[in-house]
C-alpha cells in the first residue's frame, strides 16, 4: 500500500508490532534473570553404605573470584594423611554418595592432579589431615566456577577414604578416579549469595530496553 502523503515510508502491521513487543519482553526477562553467584557452600555428611549420608562432618565455602573459585572449610573425623577431594557430577548423595556419579568431567578428559594440564574439571587433588584436629581446607582452583554453563552449583563435593594418586598410578582406576577408595563424605554445593549489582544492572537493562522499544513503537505509530 502506498500513501500519497509524505509520512514515514514504513508502515509496520499491528501483528508485527505485537510480535516485536512480545519478543523484547521475553528478552528482557532473560536479561533480568542473569544473576551472578558470589558464594556457595557444601555441608558435608558422613556416607553410609547403600543409604543416604548421616551426620554432618564439615562445611566448605566456595567464593567466586575473577579467575576461579577459592575454597575455605573444615572437616572433622578424617584419619591423618591425604584424602581425595573432588567435585562429582550430580547433586545426589544417596547410596553411600555413589549416586553423585563420577568426577565432574564436561570435556571427557582423564583424571589428573589439580595443577595438571589434563584433568577433570572436578579434580581438586587431596586434602591433608593433621595428626590431631580438624582438616583445614584452603585452596584456589582456576577450573571451578559458580556461574555459567560450567557451574558447579548443584553438584556434589566428595571426600574419599584414601589418597588420590593424581592419575599417576598406571591403572584404569587411577586414570578415572585417582584410586582414592570409598566415598567418606559428600555434600551438595548450594547457593549462599548472589551479586546484588548484577541484579540491579538487569533491572536497569529491562527498563532501558522496554522504554526504547516504546519510543520506537510510538515513532512508527504516529
Ligand atoms: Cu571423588
Ligand atoms: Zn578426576
Amino acid at each position: 500500500m502506498f500513501s500519497s502523503s509524505i509520512r514515514f515510508p514504513i508502515s509496520i502491521p499491528l501483528h508485527f508490532r505485537m510480535k516485536t513487543l512480545f519478543i523484547s519482553a521475553l528478552l528482557s526477562i532473560a536479561v533480568a534473570q542473569k544473576v551472578q553467584f558470589l558464594r556457595g557452600r557444601a555441608i558435608l555428611f558422613r556416607s553410609r553404605t547403600g543409604d543416604l549420608p548421616g551426620e554432618v562432618v564439615g562445611v566448605v565455602d566456595f567464593y567466586q573470584e575473577n579467575a576461579g573459585v577459592r575454597l575455605n572449610g573444615s572437616i572433622n573425623g578424617l584419619t591423618a594423611g591425604l584424602h581425595g577431594f573432588h567435585v562429582h557430577d550430580k547433586g545426589d548423595l544417596s547410596n553411600g554418595c555413589l549416586a553423585a556419579g563420577g568426577h565432574y568431567n564436561p570435556f571427557n578428559k582423564n583424571h589428573g592432579a589439580q595443577n595438571a594440564t589434563i584433568r577433570h574439571h572436578g579434580d581438586l587433588g587431596n586434602i591433608e589431615t593433621p595428626n590431631s584436629g580438624p582438616t583445614n581446607i584452603q585452596c584456589r582452583d582456576s577450573y571451578l566456577t559458580l556461574n555459567g554453563p560450567m557451574s558447579i552449583v548443584g553438584r556434589a563435593l566428595v571426600v574419599h577414604e584414601k589418597a588420590d594418586d593424581l592419575g599417576l598410578g598406571g591403572t584404569e582406576a587411577s586414570r578415572t578416579t585417582g584410586d582414592a577408595g570409598a566415598r567418606w563424605a559428600c555434600g551438595i554445593i548450594a547457593i549462599m549469595e548472589e551479586d546484588p549489582t548484577a541484579r540491579d544492572n538487569s533491572a536497569l537493562s529491562f527498563f532501558s530496553l522496554s522504554s526504547s522499544l516504546l519510543i520506537i513503537l510510538a515513532y512508527f505509530n504516529q
